[in-house]
């Protein structure tokens, strides 16, 4: 077991539960930037919480904000710790246009408020940054981590700059700092309003009969989607490396929102038809058409393949939400979980 102590942004997020989970399985001694708000915003990782009073207490939340310099300063030179995973972003891409400045202020520069923190107090700190797949935007596919940065969105140029800052401490200042150029990643804790999750949500509604229809944007874009638990391993992984480097992780598969809808209607013995509606309100200045990732450096280096492709994902998904909506869930979708990961160490899904 680890004795090491890790920081998490974003711990509140898909990723960060499934990766602070990994972390207190490994040992870990766990710190997490939570933002404070009106109602709780820590369903997701509630489950892992142990009172810090408790003796046992291996996880510890910290108040802030990624756009408060002063506070990431002060949490990072008082906990020290060996692993930083910079999680923590606005990281909506459609809603992005609608705030491109905060979305800038957040998910660009608290990168740079991290790294300014790490090199003034603890230069020998390990830093993950979570990278993005829309980084490459209208580049052809696939794309692997030589390809063309294309942004097409104020997220994805947000994403873009902070990945040079982070590529940029690490040549200027001798830091460890990689980034995981992650393709989406979906699980039942993905948020609410990403695509995946409002199809397995709708049809979860259709069929409890609380929603007759689901309102969808472009059902053309091509998207390479994994499965949560398997990409957090990775951010791991490259913090275990010899030498700091970045990585295109993704299944190598890709499928269009429309192929996502069909299985996953299908699947549920529903009809697309009758059930799917288009509004104009979901669709993007730009669009980011088709993803498809090149993981061959992750495979080499870090011996890591993608186990859940887009099929057995759609089935873990709706079960998911089926049983979450109170309808009984086909199976299909638990029989694959626990086939691939028969020792989950994800406690709540
Ligand atoms: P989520 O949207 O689920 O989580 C984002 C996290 O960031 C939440 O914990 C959120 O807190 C926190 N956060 C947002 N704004 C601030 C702020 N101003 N200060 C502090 N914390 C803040 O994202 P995911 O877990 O899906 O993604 C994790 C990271 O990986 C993100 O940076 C995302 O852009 C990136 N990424 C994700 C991919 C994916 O497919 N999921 C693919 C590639 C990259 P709160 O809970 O309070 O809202
Ligand atoms: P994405 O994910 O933009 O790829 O960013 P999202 O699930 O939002 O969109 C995927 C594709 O689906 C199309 N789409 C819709 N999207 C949403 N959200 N809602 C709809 O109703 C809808 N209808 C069609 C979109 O136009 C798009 O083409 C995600 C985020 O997690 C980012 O943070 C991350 O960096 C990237 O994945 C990799």
């Amino acid at each position: 077991m680890s004795h090491k102590t890790a920081f998490i942004t974003g711990i509140t997020g898909q990723d960060g539960s499934y990766l602070a989970e990994l972390l207190l399985s490994k040992g870990y001694e766990v710190h997490g930037l939570v933002r404070r708000a009106s109602t709780f915003n820590t369903q997701r990782i509630d489950h892992i919480y142990v009172d810090a009073h408790e003796p046992d207490a291996r996880i510890f939340f910290h108040y802030g904000d990624l756009s408060d310099s002063e506070m990431i300063s002060h949490v990072l030179y008082n906990i020290k710790p060996d692993e930083i995973y910079h999680l923590g972003a606005q990281s909506h891409v459609r809603v992005s246009f609608d705030t491109p400045e905060y979305t800038g202020n957040v998910t660009a520069l608290g990168t740079t408020r991290i790294l300014e923190a790490i090199r003034r107090s603890n230069p020998d700190v390990k830093f993950y940054q979570a990278s993005s797949s829309e980084m490459f935007g209208h580049t052809d596919p696939p794309q692997n981590e030589d390809s063309c940065f294309w942004p097409r969105s104020p997220y994805a140029c947000a994403k873009l700059y902070a990945y040079w800052m982070t590529r940029n401490y690490r040549d200027g200042y001798n830091m460890f700092a990689c980034n995981g150029i992650l393709f989406n990643h979906e699980s039942p804790r993905r948020g609410e309003i990403f695509v995946t999750r409002k199809i397995t949500r709708g049809i979860a509604a259709i069929l409890a009969g609380k929603e007759k229809y689901l309102y969808l944007g472009n059902l053309e874009a091509k998207r390479d989607w994994g499965f949560t638990p398997e990409y957090v391993e990775c951010m791991w992984r490259i913090l275990q490396q010899d030498k700091p480097d970045d990585y295109v992780i993704g299944t190598g598969e890709t499928h269009t929102v429309q192929e996502f809808v069909n299985a996953a209607f299908s699947y549920a013995g529903l009809d697309v038809e009758k059930h799917v509606k288009i509004d104009k309100k979901y669709f993007r200045p730009t669009e980011v058409e088709a993803l498809l990732a090149d993981p061959s450096r992750a495979e080499k280096k870090l011996g890591w393949k993608a186990k859940i492709k887009f099929s057995e994902l759609v089935k873990i998904m709706v079960d998911a939400d089926l049983k979450a909506a109170g309808v009984q869930p086909i199976g299909e979708g638990y029989e694959i979980l626990s086939k691939q990961f028969p020792s989950r160490w994800w406690m709540r899904d």
